[in-house]
């Protein structure tokens, strides 16, 4: 796949908030927050989208979401709550093409997201 922001700031070429990492997985604060923590999980081996993933990256995307969950564990607010959203493509509203998970919390979120 094509190189990213994200890739950028994984070989910290560029700056960003980092605020969790372990060996497969970087998670940085959104440039453009939607609500009070509003966190990237990305993946160090870039897929540029969801349907890009195969079985193989199975372990991958659930190390994706067991980083999210471990953080706002960490973080305190794991049981008031927070959602986990993977945007895919036009319809989807994805904008940068290396897959992330967003983190939303700190406010109460809306459903349907509209
Ligand atoms: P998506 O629309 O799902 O592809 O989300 C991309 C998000 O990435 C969007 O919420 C804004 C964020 N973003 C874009 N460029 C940068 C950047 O350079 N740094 C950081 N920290 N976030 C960025």
């Amino acid at each position: 796949m094509n190189d990213t922001i994200f890739g950028k700031i994984i070989r910290r070429e560029i700056p960003a908030d980092i605020v969790y990492e372990n060996a497969d997985v970087l998670a940085f604060r959104d440039l453009n927050p939607q609500a009070p923590v509003h966190v990237l999980f990305v993946p160090k081996r870039p897929l540029a989208t969801l349907n890009d993933a195969a079985p193989g990256d199975a372990a991958l995307l659930g190390k994706l979401l067991l980083g999210a969950a471990e953080y706002a564990k960490r973080e305190g607010f794991a049981e008031q709550g927070y959602r986990t959203v993977i945007n895919c493509n036009e319809d989807g509203g994805q904008t940068v093409f290396h897959l992330h998970v967003h983190l939303l919390a700190g406010r109460r979120l809306h459903w349907p997201p509209g």
